[in-house]
């Protein structure tokens, strides 16, 4: 944990779920934070708290990864001490809808696509230049279960964590030898708000995602998240599969009861 301190982390998409935790478990090891996402009131609230409980210094601002030119003028108008980025953690995302391919919504398709991998695309062509420069970094995708394997109804959900699994392997044979590491970890099933924003709201089906299953926690991700940033320089996580006990595989879910 000592490697942190003193340490900038970004992180996409810390407005909630497992981007909040990780921003929390950065802050409690010593680091500074630089958290993005659309909903900046709750960036400022956990901003604050984390200043409160740990001392931690945090930068937020709005950010739409859809968005490429927001995305260049929020990380170029980054004070200078903010751009020396040592772990940019991508993992804004989300899932839009499950439906069959044949009737899914095109408006679906696009966000999905446009946040999962153009938007991760967007920050990291921004921010691995600057890794690159320094000659370190580490830059840690959060990917999914749903990039090893496909599940009826996710197909286009499924296609861009393929992708971000794809995306992840190429980084680290771009960046061989560039002294930036790349670490991809990849959940099944995490109770955060990731299931009422697939349901568009729809408490009562999102609820049915985690019905009689003891699903991952966001801190359950946090904690493998910090554990690929803290091995030892020589040492690089590639690709982490956290899954709950009660799940074997996408499609594989034990309900008691
Ligand atoms: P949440 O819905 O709780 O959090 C998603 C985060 O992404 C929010 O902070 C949201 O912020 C942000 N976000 C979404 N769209 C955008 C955008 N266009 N620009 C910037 N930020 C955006 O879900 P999770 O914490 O579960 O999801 C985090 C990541 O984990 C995603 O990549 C997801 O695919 C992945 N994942 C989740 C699993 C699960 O079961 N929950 C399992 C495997 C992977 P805001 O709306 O304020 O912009
Ligand atoms: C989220 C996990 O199984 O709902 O990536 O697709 S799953």
């Amino acid at each position: 944990m000592e490697k942190l301190k003193h340490s900038v982390v970004c992180i996409t998409g810390a407005s909630s779920g497992i981007g909040a935790s990780c921003a929390a478990a950065f802050a409690a090891a010593g680091a500074s934070l630089c958290i993005f996402a659309r909903r900046k009131e709750r960036l400022d609230a956990l901003a604050a708290r984390l200043t409160a409980q740990f001392g931690t210094r945090v930068y937020t601002a709005a950010l739409d990864v859809r968005d490429r030119a927001q995305v260049e003028r929020v990380f170029s108008s980054l004070p200078d001490e903010w751009r020396q980025i040592d772990i940019l953690l991508n993992n804004a995302g989300l899932a839009s809808g499950f439906h069959k391919l044949h009737e899914g919504v095109v408006e679906d398709w696009e966000e999905m696509i446009d946040t999962n991998v153009k938007g991760l695309l967007y920050v990291s062509r921004t921010v691995i230049p600057w890794m690159v420069k320094r000659g370190s970094g580490h830059v840690i995708n959060i990917g999914s279960i749903a990039g090893h394997q496909v599940y009826p109804n996710g197909n286009v959900y499924c296609a861009t964590k393929h992708a971000v699994k794809a995306l992840s392997e190429g980084m680290k044979m771009d960046l061989l030898g560039t002294g930036v590491k790349v670490s991809s970890v990849d959940p099944g099933l995490v109770e955060t708000e990731f299931s009422l924003v697939r349901f568009h709201g729809d408490r009562q089906r999102a609820d049915q995602t985690y019905h009689h299953m003891k699903p991952l926690t966001p801190d359950d991700i946090a904690e493998v998240v910090l554990f690929c940033a803290t091995r030892p320089a020589h040492v690089e996580i590639a690709d982490i599969v956290v899954m709950p006990a009660a799940q074997a595989s996408v499609n594989h879910v034990h309900r008691d009861a």
